[in-house]
């Protein structure tokens, strides 16, 4: 039985938001698919195998990923609104949930291939509007896993953050595109940093997944051809295991590297970042790769190479104003920000056991209004937290760059010339009903401005340019965090003219001005 998109309930927790953003009932429709990894883990399911099985629920929320999201959404609104950009056709969206986990990643792509409930490759229907491509997945090895099934259909995916090497391959990923630069600069990079400041020991940590493990094999290729000793090579669990984090913690302490170099996001990392504070293990030195220096969760100084931060006019405006009650992660992300429920039966309930608890007949509960309830107006402009900080804009401005790719091929797809078309005997796509190979081609060719910059985004090879910051990010005495550019490095330029770092102004972990020595 077929069903209309816009029916579509999944029954995965949070999957999608109904399309949204058609104002105008004239005009053509096309979606576009968005993966973001909004919760951190899938919830552990309790072995049962004498049931039917469900799909698992997610849980974490992260509100950073979730601000991508929203950006997104954002983009999408900014692109429908403006008139030199696809001013006939109005983008629709539908969003799915990685839950940082390959099996949600591929879930999500099966459901949205074939807009069913229940996954059945090869197979769409309807009377739907046609789908654009895929924005996601997250990291590398969730994009790793649905760039496979993505490949198979022609139907192409743009990453925001999936930056492993490993991806580079055309071969394997042929219709795998983004808009984040590939990992292999990065490697690089660090290793040069490395070599110039003379270390010659350093430890390495990775993260358990094609992001950390490829990036470390780059970066250690490099180094040990220069000289440099690799005292440790530890890998992060991916899954919560004290046992590896204190086996870590005891090498890192023991070891003489004061150089440490790691390629993890922050989520893998933290726990470890966590168990060094604990044990006092402070006096290192951290060469981090982009994933985790701006995270809120850890503040430890060090240095990093980083791709540059941009400003998006709107942004924030947009973020702040939201309604709760739009989709399921507005609900979720508004009681974790505000500590309370949008739900009026939950609440009462919740407050009647309260009450039961405490033994008091004189609750607000059996008055009307239940503790714990939102309201639904409070203040997000007062809440700190990651969601609403705008001031380091990275993987949210790679968001931003990858649906204006998509939004610009889709404007070129539509406005090819009759009869001067790039496929068989010189014909055009219809916007109206394309092949995801059409827009394929589109994509590889496109080339745009980013708005408000002078950034000129088009891929080679499905990569775009390397250009990073050299950060060196300094704690003050109240603990807070600032980043300074210390350095440049331009993958594309000339070997010689890569890399310029500026020593004087990196504040070193001891507070000193002098490099450590890790020897
Ligand atoms: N590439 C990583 C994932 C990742 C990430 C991040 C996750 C990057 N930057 C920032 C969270 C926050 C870079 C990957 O797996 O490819």
């Amino acid at each position: 039985m077929c069903k209309n998109y816009k029916e579509i309930d999944h029954t995965m927790r949070s999957a999608k938001f109904n399309l949204s953003g058609y104002k105008d009932v004239e005009k053509k429709k096309v979606v576009v698919g968005g993966m973001f990894p909004v919760h951190k883990r899938i919830a552990s399911s309790d072995g049962n195998t004498s049931r039917v099985p469900v799909s698992s629920g997610c849980e974490g929320f992260n509100f950073r990923t979730f601000r991508w999201t929203q950006t997104m959404l954002f983009a999408i609104d900014e692109i429908n609104k403006r008139t030199d950009l696809l001013p006939d056709t109005d983008l629709g969206y539908v969003i799915y949930d990685s839950c940082f986990t390959i099996s949600k990643a591929v879930e999500g792509t099966l459901t949205y291939l074939t807009g069913q409930d229940e996954a059945v490759p090869n197979y769409r229907c309807g009377s739907g509007a046609p789908l654009a491509a895929l924005v996601g997945a997250g990291g590398s090895d969730l994009s790793i896993a649905t760039a496979r099934i993505l490949g198979l259909y022609h139907f192409p995916q743009v990453s925001y953050s999936s930056t492993s090497s490993a991806l580079e391959s055309k071969f394997q990923f042929p219709t795998f595109l983004r808009t984040i630069p590939n990992d292999k600069h990065q490697s690089t990079a660090m290793a040069q940093m490395v070599l110039h400041f003379g270390w010659t020991w350093v430890g390495t940590i990775a993260a358990d997944d094609d992001y950390g493990k490829y990036g470390i094999k780059d970066f250690k290729e490099q180094v040990e051809e220069a000289g440099v000793c690799i005292s440790f090579s530890e890998v992060l669990p991916k899954v919560s295991s004290p046992e590896a984090i204190q086996r870590i913690v005891q090498t890192v302490a023991e070891s003489t590297a004061k150089i440490i170099v790691v390629f993890s996001s922050d989520v893998d990392l933290s726990p470890l970042i966590t168990e060094l504070l604990n044990h006092n293990v402070t006096n290192r030195t951290w060469i981090a790769s982009e994933a985790w220096i701006t995270s809120a969760l850890i503040n430890q100084p060090g240095v990093s190479v980083f791709m540059k931060r941009a400003d998006i006019p709107g942004l924030q405006h947009h973020l702040l104003d939201m309604d709760p009650y739009a989709d399921p992660l507005t609900e979720e992300f508004w009681e974790t920000s505000f500590n309370c429920t949008l739900d009026y039966g939950k609440a009462l309930r919740l407050a009647k056991q309260r009450s039961k608890e405490v033994n008091s007949t004189t609750s607000r509960a059996v008055r009307g209004v239940p503790d714990g309830l939102c309201s639904g107006r409070e203040s997000l402009a007062q809440l700190t937290n990651t969601y609403t900080d705008v001031s380091q804009l990275r993987i949210t401005y790679s968001v931003y760059k990858a649906v204006y790719a998509v939004a610009h091929a889709l404007h070129n797809l539509e406005h090819c010339e009759d009869g001067k078309g790039p496929f068989v005997g010189n014909s055009c796509a219809d916007i109206k009903n394309f092949e995801p190979w059409q827009l394929m081609y589109y994509l590889k060719n496109v080339r745009f401005k980013v708005p408000n910059t002078d950034e000129e985004i088009y891929f080679e090879n499905g990569d775009v340019e390397g250009f990073y910051e050299i950060l060196n990010w300094q704690v003050d005495s109240n603990g807070e965090i600032s980043y300074i550019t210390v350095g440049r490095y331009n993958g594309s330029a000339p070997a010689e003219d890569r890399m310029s770092i500026m020593n004087d102004s990196i504040v070193w972990n001891d507070d000193g001005l002098e490099p450590p020595r890790s020897v």
